[in-house]
């Protein structure tokens, strides 16, 4: 019932009477004042007059079920959310989810992660309120060495999210780090849990710097945020959204075609890397060489100074 009620505020241009609400939902008056109480506490502004009812002032800037939901065009992506206020890392518990069973598309988002995690171990800074931090759950029929593949493709529908509800000229870093003006904005951590021949799910951990206004010494000069990069403050919500509509887009898309052709013309439009030298750490041996192409299977694929090119799918590379 809050949700609805809540659709009903965000609905109308002025108030909404008690009595139109009660009419529409078949509630009480009271059963619709304690929702009301229930909204101001969640951090909704709403204001109440006697005879004219309910009107909505301001929204709480938090990525809540009810607010991303609202005007969600996705079909069956992000259609339920688990939002927390505070968690260790969202990967950690969409993971405790799946195991359980929990379906494909259901995604977890906190405000503030405590122990957000990177590749390798490595940490992901999180901040209260500041960031997206989300993780997406999907069950995809392929096979466990396609896995990779969801990695580039949600690459590319958060780097298409982004630019659609910022503007900004956002990047990819092959295979899957956003940057902005050069420094990252955006990793991706996927997990997955496979047999040989089958995946059980995959945890799509995704964290952008959104509204963060400044970052630790160690990450100054590599790390920055939307709102450093822009110079004002941008909606996290819109942001959500957008990123999940192009993500079920490029998902049902592949597991449609099977095949990457279409999306990594797309990528490759973004995609900063390509034509540029790279250093590449790959099966213990270092070495420069320019990214020329990508293959048909999303791996980069390097020109060594000798002439010789040699495909890199996992790897480390900077530019
Ligand atoms: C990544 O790892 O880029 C993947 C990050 C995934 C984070 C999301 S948030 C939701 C979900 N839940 C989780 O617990 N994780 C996922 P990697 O490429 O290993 O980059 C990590 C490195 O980036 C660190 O070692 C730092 O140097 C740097 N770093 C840490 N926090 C950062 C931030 N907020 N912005 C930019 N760089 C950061």
């Amino acid at each position: 019932m809050k949700s609805k009620i809540l659709q009903l505020l965000k609905d109308s241009d002025g108030y909404v009477s008690g009595e139109e609400i009660s009419k529409v939902l078949g509630v009480s008056r009271t059963a619709i004042w304690k929702v009301i109480s229930h909204l101001k506490e969640e951090g909704y502004v709403i204001e109440s007059v006697t005879k004219k009812g309910y009107l909505l002032q301001e929204t709480p800037d938090l990525l809540t079920e009810d607010e991303i939901l609202y005007h969600l065009k996705t079909k069956w992506l992000g259609r339920k959310i688990v939002h927390y206020h505070q968690i260790d890392s969202t990967n950690k518990e969409a993971k405790k989810l799946a195991a359980s069973g929990e379906k494909e598309g259901t995604i977890v988002i906190s405000e503030e992660q405590l122990a957000g995690r990177g590749r390798l171990g490595r940490t992901w800074i999180s901040p209260a309120g500041t960031g997206i931090w989300m993780s997406v759950i999907l069950r995809p029929s392929i096979a466990p060495t396609d896995a990779s593949k969801i990695t580039l493709l949600a690459g590319l529908a958060v780097c298409e999210g982004i630019k659609e509800a910022t503007g900004l000229p956002v990047q990819i870093k092959w295979p899957n780090d956003l940057v902005l003006h050069n420094k990252k904005i955006c990793g991706i951590l996927t997990e997955m849990s496979a047999e040989m021949e089958k995946i059980n799910y995959i945890i799509l951990g995704i964290g952008i710097n959104v509204n963060t206004d400044s970052f630790p010494e160690d990450l100054k000069n590599t790390a920055t945020s939307l709102k450093i990069e822009g110079e004002k403050e941008y909606d996290r919500k819109e942001i959500v959204k957008a990123i999940l509509m192009y993500l079920e887009q490029y998902y049902e898309l592949y597991m449609k075609n099977q095949d990457m052709e279409d999306l990594l013309e797309k990528y490759k439009n973004h995609c900063l890397t390509l034509g540029k030298e790279v250093k590449i750490i790959h099966r213990n041996e270092e070495f420069i060489g320019k990214a020329v192409d990508l293959s048909k299977e999303g791996e980069l694929m390097v020109e060594k100074q000798d002439g010789q090119v040699i495909t890199v799918f996992s790897g480390e590379v900077s530019v």
